[in-house]
């Protein structure tokens, strides 16, 4: 049976794959799954149909048979269980990527989401960049430990897996900020990211929403 996930209908970052559909599609495309997308309005994200399949009235769901998920980690872990590619059959390889995919969405994606939403609601408060600077302190000292973690490894633990799928498609919000060039291994991991077949067709599909484009050969 073939998934429908939703998405915007008009994502705010106009196409720059930074909505978390972005990484449930990178999932479908790393494991070879096709799937549909259903575009949804912010207006329609709050009725009664949407809030039955997400409780919060956020994009992305998934809907496979009568199976209904929401939150973009749980889908991904879902879709690495279910089809290989993302999450190794080797049992602790397996728990190691587990590790790093709450790692991303728990330990990174809470002070990286601080900071960006610091300057899309903070910007007019006088107390702002003394803030910004606080959690741009914060912010640094994660990501240098991540730094320090990753060396000069390829990927967090051996072969791409979920965790680094969750962790790049984390560490790309920063991608405006500059703050990833103060670590050149995590800005070339973030790359290799990108560079993945998988990556590329899941952005350029998100791109051709905003774009109005089809996407595809
Ligand atoms: N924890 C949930 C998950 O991981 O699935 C969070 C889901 C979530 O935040 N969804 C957002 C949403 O539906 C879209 S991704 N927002 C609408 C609402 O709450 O009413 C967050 C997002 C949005 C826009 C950008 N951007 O423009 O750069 C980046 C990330």
């Amino acid at each position: 049976m073939i998934p429908t996930i939703t998405a915007f209908e008009q994502s705010p970052d106009r196409g720059r794959g930074l909505a978390r559909d972005m990484r449930v599609r990178w999932a479908l495309e790393e494991t070879g799954q096709p799937y549909h997308v259903r575009l949804v309005s912010f207006g329609a994200m709050k009725e009664p149909a949407h809030r039955a399949l997400h409780p919060f009235g956020q994009i992305p769901t998934y809907e496979e048979g009568d199976l209904a998920l929401f939150e973009s980690g749980a889908i991904v872990f879902h879709i690495a269980e279910r089809h290989a590619g993302l999450l190794s059959h080797d049992v602790n390889a397996r728990a190691r990527a587990i590790s790093w995919m709450f790692a991303a969405l728990d330990s990174l994606e809470p002070p990286i989401r601080e900071f960006s939403m610091a300057k899309i609601l903070e910007s007019d408060k006088p107390w702002f960049e003394e803030r910004q600077l606080l959690l741009k302190d914060r912010l640094r000292v994660r990501l240098g430990e991540l730094s320090v973690r990753l060396g000069d490894a390829e990927w967090l633990d051996d072969a791409f897996s979920a965790g680094d799928l969750l962790m790049v498609t984390v560490l790309r919000r920063l991608n405006v900020s500059g703050m990833l060039a103060e670590f050149p291994n995590l800005f070339a991991y973030v790359a290799r990211g990108e560079a993945r077949p998988a990556f590329k067709r899941a952005f350029e599909a998100q791109l051709a929403v905003f774009t109005g484009k089809p996407s595809g050969p």
